[in-house]
């Protein structure tokens, strides 16, 4: 994934970030409730199984990709609980699956 800085209207300071393999979706939303968007990124391999999440470290640079080892190839925020932050929620095009990621979850993952 690339992503460009938009310095007075021109595309600058280009940062490549590595995520899932065969990145099939991209979603910005804001799931540990600090005001920056992060970024989730489902992956069309089925086989790699890994969906990306980078976190907003406020300057518009992104952490390097968390990685599940869940396929799913469509990723959306919502702010589902009202409590602030929003939740990634994944999901598949064939087995009609869907997991919802927390960044509580994502804490407890990092730190276990
Ligand atoms: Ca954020
Ligand atoms: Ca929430």
């Amino acid at each position: 994934m690339t992503v460009w800085e938009n310095v007075d209207g021109v595309l600058s300071n280009r940062v490549d970030y590595a995520t899932s393999k065969r990145p099939a979706a991209l979603a910005l939303g804001d799931i540990d409730g600090d005001g920056d968007l992060d970024i989730g990124i489902g992956s069309a391999d089925m086989y790699l199984e890994t969906t990306s999440l980078l976190y907003n470290d406020g300057a518009g640079r992104f952490a390097e990709a968390i990685s599940f080892r869940m396929g799913f190839s469509n990723v959306l925020f919502a702010d589902l609980d009202e409590d602030g932050r929003e939740e990634l929620i994944a999901g598949t095009n064939g087995n009609g699956s869907a997991v919802v990621v927390t960044d509580d979850l994502v804490q407890y993952l990092q730190n276990r």
